[in-house]
């Protein structure tokens, strides 16, 4: 079985609560495409958070819909399924299974309940997906907690079936313990990350998302080679579509992944993403030194042409005016959206003894960033004895659904 593997698109991002990434996520799509012609995989799977917020909106949707619909036309043989991510709404996309399925295309939202025994028999074939003759993939979106039985009793279920030894995948979007998390703003401790023996077994290749740097559990290392082989048993992150955060400063990539068959070796081929727009933290060599400097910066990446998405590292000691930040989206409004400006500055060379206090303030344009409250918690979580981020964040899908059936209800009503 051959299958491209890619994970959080998040569509419809929007930078710094300014700048959308429509264009960007459509280049990402036109080399995906490329790559579907090249390589005319079996299946492409995409490992959750397809959308950047819960409800995105009618060109984010568009966009989606358009571009899967078109890739389904295009490559008829080839086998689309798309998981939900912990942005995405597991209901939402689940609704929209139904109508995808005319399409041939599988969307899979909501996840086996936890207690998987007591669902009538059969439940599996939810989220057993088979690529006739070639292979099967598991398709299971965003989970909390542990969900070892179900993933084990749909990897039994097709051991089961599976008497000619085709490669078995399995899709989902956690992180693992053992990853490396560069880029992501939150501290791995508080990070409900699962054991890999809570993966299951019978697996040869899972494919993941969630976690935005590319790699092979176990196999950091890896990641400047093109081409890797494996035993199977693989736990591998595709990686984002874009970079997501500054903070990403290593090529993202779309796997491209062959199984010769059950307990086999895995073929795995690294497609490096050209992005539209780069992430530059200016000046290049040194922090700012001053005020003035910090802007004069600015103003020359602007001069020779830069683009992309800057951000500023200052030496901690400098004074910048209050309207600082402000001063710098008038002097780049004239270059639109090509240079899109981060708020959030960068200090450097910050005294040692304020450093344990100084982590847990948060800056203006940190809180602004913050779309999930879950954020907030998890990075504040020290603060607050005894509670559990497993409880918050089901209340939370609890109050979630809650304030859909409410305004589904409003909305009945009018
Ligand atoms: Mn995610």
């Amino acid at each position: 079985m051959k299958f491209l593997h890619t994970a959080d698109l998040h569509l419809g991002q929007v930078m710094y609560q300014n700048y959308g990434r429509e264009d960007e996520h459509r280049h990402f799509f036109a080399q995906l495409d490329q790559w579907c012609a090249t390589h005319q995989p079996d299946a492409l799977l995409v490992s959750g958070d397809i959308f950047d917020i819960q409800q995105p909106g009618a060109s984010t949707k568009h966009t989606f819909n358009e571009f899967f619909v078109n890739l389904h036309n295009r490559y008829p043989t080839m086998q689309i399924v798309i998981t939900a991510g912990n942005h995405d709404s597991a209901s939402r996309i689940q609704a929209d299974n139904v109508v995808w399925q005319l399409g041939k295309v599988i969307l899979i939202g909501r996840p086996p309940a936890s207690n998987c025994t007591s669902l009538p028999d059969g439940w599996q074939e939810d989220y057993v997906v088979r690529i006739d003759g070639k292979g099967y993939i598991i398709a299971l979106p965003f989970m909390t907690g542990s969900r070892r039985e179900a993933t084990q009793s749909l990897l039994d279920y097709v051991a089961k079936e599976n008497i000619a030894g085709l490669p078995v995948v399995v899709m989902g979007h956690t992180a693992v313990v053992g990853t490396d998390y560069t880029g992501h703003n939150f501290d791995i401790g508080h990070l409900q990350a699962l054991d890999p023996n809570d993966l299951g077994n019978g697996y040869d290749y899972y494919a993941l998302g969630h976690i935005h740097r590319p790699q092979t559990l176990g196999h950091l290392d890896d990641e400047q080679e093109e081409v890797s082989f494996y035993p199977t048993g693989v736990i591998r992150y595709s990686g984002s579509a874009l970079h997501v955060s500054c903070d990403e400063k290593y090529p993202h990539t779309v796997s491209l992944v062959e199984i010769d068959q059950h307990g086999g070796e895995v073929k795995l081929s690294r497609l490096r993403i050209d992005e539209l727009r780069h992430f530059y933290e200016l000046p290049t060599t040194h922090p700012a030194q001053s005020y003035e400097e910090a802007l004069e910066t600015v103003k020359l990446f602007a001069q020779e042409g830069g683009k992309g998405y800057i951000r500023l590292r200052i030496n901690y000691d400098t004074d910048l005016p209050s309207d600082f930040n402000q001063q710098i989206y008038d002097l780049l409004e004239v270059y639109h959206d090509e240079i899109r400006y981060n708020p959030k500055i960068v200090w450097e060379n910050i005294p040692t003894q304020q450093e344990p206090t100084k982590r847990l303030v948060f800056e203006v344009a940190d809180l602004q960033q913050m779309t999930d409250p879950m954020d907030f918690i998890e990075q504040t979580i020290d603060h607050y004895n005894g509670l559990t981020l497993d409880e918050i964040r089901s209340a939370f899908v609890e109050i979630e659904e809650e304030c859909r059936k409410l305004q589904e209800e409003g909305s009945r009503k009018r």
